[in-house]
């Protein structure tokens, strides 16, 4: 069975607007398994190492500015193309343009409140669980039910 690893965070609106419980739940309805979890207010520098790579972008003070504004709920989700499958899970960048049934398409309209982050690689995802939650990147532990999620 696959051990892939992703990054997924509510942001600090997701957190206002109650939906840390959705959000995981869709995570954990899929068969996804949850392997670490906490709730951080991140600073603007740890948020500008996030999001290093969109440095330069004009709309990128303001993001640094909407995600230092409150509590994220950071997690680590395992599972098979689970960094593929969070990303479609959670719809496209853009509210507008994500599908009824994914979590932006359900809950957010402006790109610049939608809710939610996933890693777009199995590099980032890497790179942003190790940032997010240092050396204990992951809680490895056995679960009964993958028997009837994995054939
Ligand atoms: P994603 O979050 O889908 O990986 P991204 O990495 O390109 O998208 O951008 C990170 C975040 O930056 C995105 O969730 C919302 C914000 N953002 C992206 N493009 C934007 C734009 N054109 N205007 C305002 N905010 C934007
Ligand atoms: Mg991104």
């Amino acid at each position: 069975m696959a051990t892939e690893q992703t990054f997924i965070m509510v942001k600090p609106d997701g957190v206002q607007r109650g939906l840390v419980g959705e959000i995981v739940g869709r995570f954990e309805k899929r068969g996804y398994q949850l392997v670490n979890a906490k709730m951080v207010h991140a600073s603007q520098e740890h948020l500008e190492q996030h999001y290093a790579d969109l440095k330069g972008k004009p709309f990128f003070p303001g993001l640094i500015k909407y995600m230092a504004s409150g509590p994220v709920f950071a997690t680590v989700w395992q599972g098979k193309d689970v960094v593929k499958q969070g990303r479609a899970l959670l719809g496209a960048t853009n509210p507008l343009a994500s599908a009824p049934g994914t979590i932006r398409g359900d809950f957010a309209i402006d790109v610049g409140r939608n809710i939610c982050h996933g890693s777009d690689s199995v590099e980032s995802a890497k790179k942003e669980i190790s940032l997010w939650f240092g050396q204990d990147g992951s809680i490895p532990y056995k679960r009964a039910v993958d028997a009837w999620i994995y054939e």
